[in-house]
């Protein structure tokens, strides 16, 4: 059927095309926000029940609302935004997936070149604003019927480009003369099989049996310290036992267990000097992104600057995390390939039995002090790890982490915010089996759109067991809030518990908060936001629950559990006792390292 005034149809032609070409490669989602210039695509994309269609108004939650749905699902979603200031609104969204190797289509309509530098409505210069935050730009021109036999492969070439070894954000520039309706949306044809016109193929290798000797030498005193997307899987355990070497494995590595090798609270214990000077390893094995603890990073660097620790990084993907500049070398293979390769070399050769004589003792110093920061923490949070669960009593901060994670299950995901939400989950949850999957926007930090992660992520997570739950603080939910007004009654089902201390609490911990005047602090760092945020969601039809204590919070668990939209629970806290609630807690555990 004819959609309007029938030019050459090379608009409807080339969009239709490239949409059945993305669909052809994987696409399941794509994310529009309304204008003129895009239609061409718009249509094509909407027309099209294999492709979940999300209408976003402001473009900047649109593009976090795709970057969660990416995150979630690892595979590229399609974001598709008009002409002019529309684009940049997409610069935040493409930042942090660039830098967290999220794959993202951007599409971006503009007007064909004819019509730049001459003051048309709504036109800038579109092909920059990126800069480095995109992979690759696309910009094929206005769409010609002459050019139709390189439609196919482009859109399986811009599809493939956001993944491989650096997945991340490209950008499509789509300039579209008028009409813009301008036929019928009808793709030409795909390859006679059906398949992607091209896609890129990774085979990464396992490293050879003597750099796995060299690397994994059981006569070292080694470490693991794991992080998100470390491409490793448990059976690392099996390594880590047959060397004898602990892993220090945060929240958003999926590695937390109860295994004796796994060790959970080093930004506790390093932050005792005379600890740390015994713990001083010979290998640090780094896999996955970093942690937040400035503690453990620190820890590392001295180890390898004052005691010529050997710290390697092994990655799938090619980035390889050196915050301290401190690696010696960084390994791009088959992560998951090479452990177990490694396993099977050492427990072939009967290395296990050998190594007792150091192992045991290294890995024996690891846990000990592990152990003693765990019985602490688990007092001082009021929970108890041997199984009574938790006690009655106020919340506190790093408590309402802790509990969140002892309380959901492994079907679960918790998107966490990069300001003190992140840093109190990785430094108290328990060591244990059952963890629920945990995400962030650790790309570049942002406290900037993290409710639209959040829905995007909610809005797929469509396991009927599986509970979306977002930990935020109270800024970078007023930051976003924009994105909860919109579509308050198709809200996806999920939990966002908001940590509101009045203010940024990160920067308390910082030396502003000791060197500057309490005004002058709390103006430029502390922000209190003097919103009343119950109010403010009553009067976008979202009722909010309150959270005091673990009762509270199962009992919210629950409710967000039964219920099909979005649940809102807040936990009110202060700055000031945040502050002093975490010395205590440090403190503590090092008085009582002290004492054995
Ligand atoms: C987009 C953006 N702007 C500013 C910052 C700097 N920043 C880091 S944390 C923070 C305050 C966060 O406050 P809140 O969300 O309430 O969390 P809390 O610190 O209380 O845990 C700010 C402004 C940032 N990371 N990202």
């Amino acid at each position: 059927m004819a959609l309007g005034a029938s030019l050459d149809g090379a608009n409807l032609r080339f969009s239709a095309t490239v949409v059945d070409e993305w669909i052809r490669c994987g696409a399941r989602h794509a994310v529009i926000s309304p204008g003129s210039r895009s239609t061409p695509m718009a249509l094509a994309i909407s027309a099209r029940p294999e492709i979940t269609t999300h209408v976003r108004l402001d473009e900047r939650s649109a593009a976090f609302f795709a970057l969660g749905m990416a995150k979630f699902n690892k595979e590229p979603v399609i974001i598709l935004a008009t002409s002019g200031t529309a684009v940049a609104e997409l610069i935040p969204a493409a930042a942090e997936a660039y830098y967290s190797l999220v794959p993202l289509i951007i599409c971006t309509a503009d007007r064909p070149p004819e019509l730049h530098g001459i003051g048309a409505p709504q036109t800038l210069r579109q092909i920059g604003p990126f800069d480095h935050f995109v992979k690759e730009v696309f910009d094929p021109g206005a769409p010609r019927n002459e050019a139709s036999w390189s439609w196919r492969s482009l859109a399986s070439l811009v599809y493939s480009r956001s993944l491989g070894l650096r997945p991340g954000p490209v950008q499509v520039n789509l300039a579209f003369a008028e009409p813009l309706i301008d036929g019928e949306l009808e793709p030409i044809a795909p390859r006679a099989d059906g398949g992607a016109w091209f896609s890129a193929k990774v085979h990464l290798g396992v490293a050879e049996d003597d750099e796995i000797h060299r690397l994994f030498d059981p006569k070292k005193k080694g470490i693991f310290v794991v992080g998100a997307e470390s491409g490793a899987d448990l059976s690392l355990y099996q390594l880590a036992e047959a060397l004898g070497w602990p892993v220090l494995a945060d929240p958003r590595s999926g590695l937390i267990t109860n295994h004796p090798n796994c060790v959970r609270y080093p930004d506790s214990f390093l932050r005792s000097g005379e600890i740390a000077s015994k713990l001083i390893p010979d290998t640090i094995i780094r896999l996955g992104e970093s942690w937040s603890s400035k503690v453990l990073s620190n820890f590392m660097a001295s180890s390898a600057q004052n005691n010529d620790a050997l710290i390697v990084s092994l990655s799938n993907r090619e980035t390889f995390v050196d915050e301290t500049r401190t690696n010696r070398t960084g390994y791009l293979l088959d992560v998951l390939g090479t452990i177990k390769r490694a396993v099977d070399i050492l427990l072939g050769e009967g290395i296990s039995k050998r190594r007792h004589a150091i192992g045991d003792q290294w890995l024996k110093l690891w846990a000990d002090v592990d152990g003693i920061s765990s019985s602490i923490v688990d007092e001082i949070l009021g929970w108890d790890s041997g199984g009574a669960g938790a006690s009655e009593g106020p919340m506190s901060e790093p408590g309402l982490s802790r509990s969140l994670m002892e309380c959901l299950s492994s079907d679960d995901i918790v998107l966490v915010a990069s300001s003190m939400p992140i840093r109190d989950l990785e430094w108290f949850t328990p060591k244990k089996d059952g963890l629920p999957r945990v995400l962030s926007n650790r790309g570049v930090n942002g406290i900037d759109g993290l409710v639209s992660t959040f829905l995007g992520i909610a809005s797929v997570n469509r396991h009927p067991d599986s509970l979306s739950v977002g930990l935020l603080g109270d800024l970078a939910l007023l930051h976003d809030f924009g994105s909860l007004i919109w579509h308050t009654k198709s809200h996806p089902k999920g939990l966002l518990v908001i940590s509101d201390n009045d203010g940024g609490a990160i920067f308390s911990f910082l030396a502003q908060k000791s060197d500057l005047e309490a005004s002058r602090f709390e103006s430029l760092f502390g922000t209190p936001h003097e919103a009343d945020i119950d109010s403010l969601l009553r009067g976008i039809g979202i009722s909010t629950y309150h959270i005091e204590d673990v009762a509270d919070l199962v009992g919210v668990i629950e409710l967000a559990r039964r219920s099909n939209g979005l649940s809102i629970a807040i936990f009110k806290s202060d700055r000031e006792s945040n502050l002093s609630f975490h010395q205590g807690l440090q403190d503590a555990v090092i008085a009582a390292l002290a004492q054995h």
